[in-house]
């Protein structure tokens, strides 16, 4: 295992707070009636997101699913534009329109926020060759579920990129579950790691708990991806601790399932012993680091609460619309 420097543990350690207390207040604001529609949360999933983060530079391009909010604030996509998003106001990235599912920053070379399972997974393949087109270095990183990795178009996709030796790595986001199902029920193999084997795509499973192995992994897989081998797939075994998204019966698996993996397993514990048993930093610091987070929080949900709604006039503007009806 690789060590992380002090700095890497905490800049670790910050940024898996964030989203865990954003998507715990995102779950407020969600009873509190503010949000509306669908809203998945990334708790206990942080590691993943923060980790392959670390492994890439500015301009490598991130596209995923409709559990997304993660993704956006490692990316360093403002706060206050993902939760006024959510809140559906003026200010949040998609104006309000999008919602959780579809936000997009060009800027941040983030690619939203998918709703429809398995179809980023296409597109980040086709990022990928754009890349390769305009033979720039950069690499995308296209994530998916478990319950995605089942789908028809990632081995289409699989395909093309490792015939055109495109620089995408897959992050297939084994959370276990895709909504009550489990990947046992679903899955003919479980080693997800392995489904590039007959396009001779490599992959690996990775501990996504623990944001050193996630760093290490993504290392290695964007290296390759880079420098023009091709395509490489890293299964991150993980787990999701809330629901499916805000309405989930939770009869499919147990409470102490959850707790177990809480208790044994949870990847901003794990890395807040580290930092305490070596002494990179004093209980003190790490405290007033969940303040600021605290406070980054808070100032977000107070502006997603505030700010306008879109204006009538902008109904259908950004809307893609059918030909005929955007004539009349
Ligand atoms: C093509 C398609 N089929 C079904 C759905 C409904 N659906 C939404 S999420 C989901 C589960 C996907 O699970 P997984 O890929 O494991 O991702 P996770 O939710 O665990 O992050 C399903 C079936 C959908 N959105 N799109
Ligand atoms: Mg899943």
């Amino acid at each position: 295992m690789s060590e992380f420097t002090a700095e890497q543990e905490l800049k670790a350690y910050r940024e898996m707070l964030l989203i865990r207390r954003f998507e715990e207040k995102a779950g407020q604001l969600y009873g509190m009636g503010f949000i509306g529609g669908f809203c998945h949360l990334y708790i206990g999933q942080e590691a993943v997101v923060v980790g392959m983060q670390m492994a890439i530079k500015p301009g490598d391009q991130v596209i995923t699913t409709y559990r997304d909010h993660g993704h956006m604030l490692a990316i360093g996509m403002d706060p206050r534009g993902v939760m006024a998003e959510l809140t559906g106001r003026r200010g949040g990235y998609s104006r309000g329109k999008g919602g959780s599912m579809h936000m997009f920053s060009v800027d941040k070379a983030f690619y939203g926020g998918h709703g429809i399972v398995g179809a980023n997974v296409p597109l980040g393949t086709g990022l990928a060759f754009a890349n390769r087109y305009r033979q720039n270095d950069h690499v995308c990183l296209t994530y998916f579920g478990d319950g995605a990795a089942n789908q028809g178009q990632v081995y289409e996709s699989f395909n093309m990129a490792k015939l055109w030796r495109l620089p995408v790595v897959y992050i297939i986001e084994n959370n276990k579950y895709a909504m009550g199902t489990s990947v046992g029920r679903s899955s003919a193999t479980t080693d997800l790691s392995q489904r590039g084997r007959s396009f001779d795509i490599p992959g690996e499973q990775v501990d996504g708990m623990d944001v050193r192995a996630v760093k290490a992994a993504g290392d290695k897989a964007v290296a390759h991806a880079r420098s023009g081998e091709g395509p490489y797939i890293l299964e991150m075994l993980t787990y999701r601790y809330r629901g499916h998204s805000m309405s989930d019966p939770a009869k499919y698996r147990s409470k102490e399932e959850v707790q177990k993996m809480r208790a044994e397993r949870d990847p901003i514990e794990q890395v807040k012993k580290r930092i305490l048993a070596h002494q990179l930093a004093s209980e003190a610091t790490l405290k007033e680091i969940e303040q600021e987070i605290k406070a980054i929080v808070n100032d977000a949900a107070e502006f997603a609460q505030n700010d306008a709604e879109p204006d009538p006039s902008e109904l259908y503007t950004d809307v893609l619309l059918p030909l005929a009806d955007a004539a009349e």
